[in-house]
């Protein structure tokens, strides 16, 4: 059994596992040395070969216990006709949502769209490389999807939370993107993904931005998160939930009851180990591998050392950052594997 579904299944506690979140791009020079010749996003992820190479480019480098697959969440958005375009320096750009079209859209057709993905995992995971290692398939979670889809951008800067008002983008969309998120996924299980990651990188606006009530944190993030949670262990595939900035992530767990919880970095892991117990995964802040390698180590041996008798994956609390140098990846999966 490979090491981190050891870790989910058995509880297994020693040998900590490790993969990163965007352990594939930006800071990669060989990641960059393809996209520079490919400007299309959507494009590169739908190449085959292309996508399985850059999927594999951090396993050639490192000794990480699992790949995620290339792709992106906005690919869902894509396949459901809506124009999705990354701009350089300043991130997804969506078209207007064609609500005549999105209710017709058949399974078939959305399927066909996203087919070289299916056609990456495959040939991912026949690669030696992965032998004894976990391939993850990842979605965004319906609330996260139904913000980039509703604001056409990210909400980083702004939100247009009028459009939330709207019965048939808040409510009949969210069921739309479910639907889809469902195929989605099981086609990523037949093609070769071993374990399932749902992205909730938005989850913690609900609580942040005052137009939203209470009840709507289960509306659209603990509801329809619960459904696909069951829907990922109905084909016996783990699921790892990351509903990011989140206040009680207990709660989560409680109600969505993922296999796996992944943590930001602004949750206090000792106090998080007491209250879970389920596997946990991730925690150190992105930017700790921006700063030198003695602090790198102290802060990786705090997760590890609090984590020591508890199922736990080494991740980070949120993706790589592109100004993230290599070889402090490198040490820290050092770090993380010489530890007992
Ligand atoms: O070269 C480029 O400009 C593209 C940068 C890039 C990359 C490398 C984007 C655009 N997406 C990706 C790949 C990607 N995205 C992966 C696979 C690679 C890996 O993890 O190793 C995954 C899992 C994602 C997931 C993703 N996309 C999330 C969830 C995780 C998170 O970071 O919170 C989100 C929110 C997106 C949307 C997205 N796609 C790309 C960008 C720059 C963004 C974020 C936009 C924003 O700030 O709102």
């Amino acid at each position: 059994m490979s090491p981190i579904l050891n870790c989910i299944k058995n509880n297994k506690t020693t040998n900590k596992p490790i993969w990163l979140m965007r352990q594939a791009g930006r800071y990669l020079p060989e990641f960059r040395k393809i996209r520079e010749k490919n400007t299309n996003f959507i494009n590169l992820c739908l190449n085959k070969i292309l996508s399985s190479e850059i999927t594999l480019q951090p396993l050639k480098r490192f000794k990480l216990d699992a790949a995620i697959i290339f792709s992106d969440i906005l690919m869902l958005p894509y396949a459901l006709n809506q124009k999705v375009e990354f701009i350089k320096n300043i991130g997804p750009k969506l078209g207007k949502i064609d609500l005549e079209n999105i209710n017709q859209i058949k399974e078939i057709d959305f399927v066909e769209k996203l087919k070289p993905i299916y056609e990456s995992l495959k040939i991912t995971s026949e690669n030696k490389l992965i032998s004894n290692k976990d391939l993850i398939g990842f979605v965004g979670a319906p609330w996260t999807l139904l913000v980039y889809m509703i604001n056409q951008k990210s909400p980083k800067n702004k939100l247009s939370i009028n459009k939330f008002n709207n019965n048939f983008l808040s409510k009949d969309l969210l069921l739309i993107i479910e639907k889809f998120l469902k195929i989605h996924i099981k086609k990523q299980i037949e093609a070769g993904a071993t374990i399932i990651q749902i992205f909730d990188s938005w989850a913690g606006l609900l609580e942040d931005h005052e137009s939203f009530k209470p009840k709507d944190l289960y509306n659209y993030v603990y509801e329809p998160t619960e459904r696909l949670v069951n829907f990922v262990k109905d084909l016996n595939v783990p699921v790892i939930c990351f509903p990011r900035g989140i206040k009680n992530y207990k709660k989560f767990c409680d109600f969505v009851k993922p296999d796996v919880i992944n943590i930001d970095y602004n949750v206090n892991p000792r106090d998080i180990k007491d209250k879970i117990n389920i596997t946990i995964q991730g925690g150190l802040d992105p930017k700790i591998l921006l700063t030198d390698k003695n602090k790198l180590k102290k802060e990786a041996l705090f997760y590890l050392d609090t984590f020591k008798d508890h199922p736990y994956i080494f991740n980070l609390g949120h993706g790589v950052l592109p100004e993230t140098k290599p070889e402090m990846v490198q040490e820290l999966v050092n770090i993380v594997k010489n530890y007992s």
